[in-house]
């Protein structure tokens, strides 16, 4: 008996997916099929992917070509099933000629040709071309621009801005750019405002009154009555409105708030966030507002919300008493305290500690772009460590998100509203003077 074996995401399964399916199965007389796992996928650098592992294994399996489905979990795998289920012939899609020869080692290996056009990625755009607007006079509008590219069915139609330089690459894909806000918004079905703080509210409003999905770089306001008024427009007018912090979509990230809310480190007891970074001045992200939504992220998310003090430390530029150059704010809870220190001209190391009653998480900096960390005990044998591939600083995951809410996925946000809100609840005391102490 011929046995046969290939692999692939099948997400949406096509015309193309079964030509394929069927030219492998002629090849032998026992199919096995392996369907990629999600982290998978997401490892190599697949993010659009649509459907769960499960729905694409069940449409494998509806399709009756298959005789046998195994999931791919890891690099090399293939190596380990050939030998395992004894295969003769791997076989593949032409899209990937020359990138399987290594395995001639072990069995016969079949470039099968491509059905020319049709692909899962060409399905998911047609099912949701959605027009997006970029606005803000940081450079980090070329990032965001050029991260869109890496999501299927997001179109940068626009970028409004005052006084950023467009980088060539960007130019060449967009409509047109403009400094008038208005201007861009009809021309777009969704807008990224990463512009100061302060215009937010005015822009993130004025977008929603016109039905547009908004997708706003933290803090989403600087006032907390504010941003629940902005959520309350957003549901009234059916548009989805997401804050944006990367950090939240990084998946190392995600797994370490859910490893210490499974308590792998006991009860968490103490959480220091530090972020800093020298950088040249830039008007309207003082230290709070730069960092603060980041760095208060870990805390709302594994302590809550009710804390029972704080006090805020700031130290503020000579010239502008209105910017804070570095920020430290102390929470008390019940049962647990946690500390962050939040620079733009003071140098320290960023790095997460959150500290547990059995064992602590190290996450090395910077830890709002991480990869990277590890679970520590105080017998070191018992340390683990965990590592997630991380692309585009989380950007693209973010929009990834964004585009599923908008398609009406209820769960894809990965910050709470009740952690925006008291986020902005302590921008507001900071610029008030409430528990605020003034050092130079
Ligand atoms: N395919 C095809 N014609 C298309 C589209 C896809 O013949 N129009 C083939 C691919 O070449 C591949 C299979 O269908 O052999 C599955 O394609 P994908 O779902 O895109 O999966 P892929 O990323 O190619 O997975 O370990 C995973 C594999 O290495 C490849």
């Amino acid at each position: 008996m011929r046995r046969v074996i290939t692999y692939g995401t099948f997400d949406l399964l096509h015309y193309g997916h079964i030509n394929l399916l069927k030219r492998a199965k002629k090849l032998g007389d026992y199919l096995i099929v392996g369907v990629t796992a999600d982290d998978f996928d997401k490892r190599r650098g697949k993010i659009n992917v649509e459907q769960s592992s499960i729905e694409r294994v069940e449409a494998v399996r509806a399709l009756g070509i298959a005789d046998e489905i195994i999931i791919e979990e890891y690099e090399g795998q293939k190596i380990d099933d050939i030998k395992k289920f004894d295969v003769d012939i791997f076989a593949i899609g032409s899209d990937w000629v020359g990138q399987f020869d290594y395995l001639q080692k072990y069995c016969q290996v079949v470039y099968l040709a491509r059905t020319e056009g049709v692909s899962s990625s060409e399905i998911r755009e047609d099912k949701r071309m959605l027009k997006m607007g970029v606005v803000g006079d940081s450079v980090s509008i070329n990032k965001i621009v050029k991260e869109c590219d890496y999501v299927n069915g997001i179109h940068v139609e626009a970028i409004c801005t005052t006084s950023v330089e467009i980088s060539e690459d960007n130019v060449d894909n967009i409509k047109f750019i403009t400094s008038d806000y208005k201007k861009m918004l009809q021309e777009v079905d969704a807008v990224y405002i990463r512009s100061v703080p302060s215009e937010h509210y005015e822009q993130v409003r004025y977008a929603l009154e016109n039905n547009k999905h908004v997708i706003c770089e933290a803090p989403l306001a600087v006032r907390k009555e504010q941003c629940e008024a902005l959520f309350e427009l957003a549901d009234a007018n059916g548009c989805v409105l997401m804050e944006g912090i990367k950090t939240a979509y990084s998946t190392a990230y995600w797994r370490l708030s859910l490893l210490a809310n499974s308590g792998k480190i006991g009860k968490v007891t103490c959480i220091d966030a530090t972020c800093t970074s020298l950088r040249i001045k830039d008007n309207g992200w003082s230290s709070l507002y730069e960092w603060g939504p980041t760095a208060m992220l870990p805390v709302f998310q594994l302590l809550g919300t009710d804390y029972i003090s704080k006090s805020i430390v700031m130290r503020m530029d000579n010239d502008d008493i209105t910017y804070d150059t570095f920020s430290k704010i102390d929470f008390t809870y019940d049962n647990a305290v946690a500390s962050l220190k939040l620079g733009n001209e003071v140098k320290s190391e960023s790095e997460l500690v959150i500290a547990g009653t059995k064992g602590y998480i190290y996450v090395p900096a910077p830890w709002w772009k991480t990869d990277y960390f590890e679970i520590r005990y105080e017998n070191a044998s018992d340390n683990k460590r965990y590592f997630y591939q991380l692309d585009g600083e989380g950007i693209r995951y973010e929009l990834v998100a964004f585009v599923k809410a908008i398609q009406g996925d209820k769960n894809t946000s990965k910050i709470d509203r009740e952690i925006t809100y008291i986020t902005s609840q302590i921008l507001q005391d900071a610029a008030e003077g409430n528990d605020v102490r003034i050092i130079n």
